[in-house]
């Protein structure tokens, strides 16, 4: 039984990818995500990396990827090979900071436009940017800063991408609390937040307080941020307690340092007078260090479908959480890959359903992992 199912997933994953290749004669390219390589294993497509933050499929079809001393790559996702790469200017790397989130522009095989955040000094003081770029195909040139000065440390420095398309799109961005824990129940500071900008760094008319920035408050350190189901989702490290993953809403607290995970009898008079939003998520009594989290949608992986995969460095496993068929809560979670690559900082979904891991064990020893099927 077991053999004629897999017969049967091979023949229909053959027939539609010569299908798939049939119609893509007639396709101009990079429309369709390309189905034409290894379909059935888990590689890795790259290694000699050092501290890999953020993997993107582009919309050139193509992997892009920062790593946290400064470095940008675009990577082949076939062959692994870098096709383009630079450094970028005045990024200071300390600690958990430098170079981090990434996000291409909707408008990108147009404009060519990339967003980063990175981490710089302003005079002694560690702050965090907000740049955007425009990749030439030969030199990412054209820098502009959209959002400067925000509050940064040695850990918890936020900064996940996410640009929800629409007219107009906007762009959400994660903050930590930079060490100072006061900061996130502060709507004057851009620490700790979630903040929502539209796409020339402006603050967008419908945010929650005029002329600010923050969309929600109340958060310690979130690293993993997608938009999915008509939801932004957003993962977050707790302290040494209770790691969430919380469905990011207008102008919630979202408790940080007044209540980790959910409201507890403790905790339930700063919630209720706060109208603090619960995780769908915690991890309770302990921590794995929650990070990257992407959606997956396809079907390329059976029993995958609308799941959260996230990442954890700690606990150096890949998490899936099956989402209820609205997207408002997790039915289970999955714990996959146990320390098989080290500490996981991110995770991609490909437009075909292959999922990418980059590793966060340093010393330049990390790869990029690409996963089109489960072994
Ligand atoms: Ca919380
Ligand atoms: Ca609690």
């Amino acid at each position: 039984m077991r053999n004629r199912s897999l017969f049967s997933v091979f023949f229909v994953t053959v027939l539609s990818t010569v299908l798939f290749s049939c119609s893509r004669e007639d396709d101009p390219p990079a429309t369709n995500p390309d189905d034409n390589w290894p379909s059935d294993s888990i590689r890795v497509l790259k290694g000699g990396l050092n501290f890999p933050w953020e993997i993107v499929w582009g919309k050139d079809e193509h992997l892009w990827l920062t790593e946290r001393g400064g470095r940008v790559s675009r990577i082949d996702p076939r062959t692994g090979e870098t096709l383009f790469n630079t450094t970028l200017d005045g990024v200071v790397a300390r600690g958990e900071g430098g170079l981090l989130g990434m996000v291409q522009d909707p408008a990108f095989a147009q404009n060519g436009w990339i967003y980063f955040v990175h981490n710089y000094l302003e005079g002694d003081a560690y702050r965090e940017k907000l740049v955007r770029y425009r990749f030439t195909g030969g030199a990412l040139a054209d820098a502009k800063v959209l959002l400067d000065n925000i509050p940064a440390a040695n850990i918890h420095n936020g900064s996940r991408l996410v640009i929800v398309e629409g007219n107009p799109a906007v762009l959400y961005m994660t903050t930590g609390d930079a060490a100072n824990t006061a900061l996130a129940q502060q709507p004057g500071s851009l620490a700790g937040k979630v903040l929502r900008i539209l796409l020339d760094g402006s603050v967008p008319g419908d945010n929650p307080v005029a002329g600010n920035y923050y969309w929600s408050l109340g958060h310690r350190n979130p690293q993993g941020l997608v938009w999915a189901n008509n939801k932004l989702y957003a993962s977050e490290h707790g302290p040494n307690i209770e790691d969430e993953i919380n469905i990011i809403e207008k102008g919630r607290n979202y408790g940080w340092p007044s209540v980790n995970g959910p409201c507890d009898p403790g905790e339930q008079a700063f919630c209720d007078a706060n109208q603090v939003k619960e995780p769908i998520w915690s991890s309770g009594a302990s921590t794995v260090a929650a990070c990257g989290l992407d959606y997956y949608g396809s079907d390329r992986i059976p029993g995958w479908k609308n799941s959260l995969l996230m990442t954890t460095l700690k606990n150096a496993t890949l998490f899936r959480h099956q989402l209820n068929a609205e997207g408002t809560a997790i039915q289970s979670t999955e714990q996959l890959f146990r320390t098989r690559w080290g500490r996981l900082r991110d995770v991609c979904v490909s437009p075909a359903g292959r999922v990418y891991l980059c590793t966060s064990n340093g010393n330049n020893q990390d790869i990029l992992v690409e996963i089109s099927s489960l072994e």
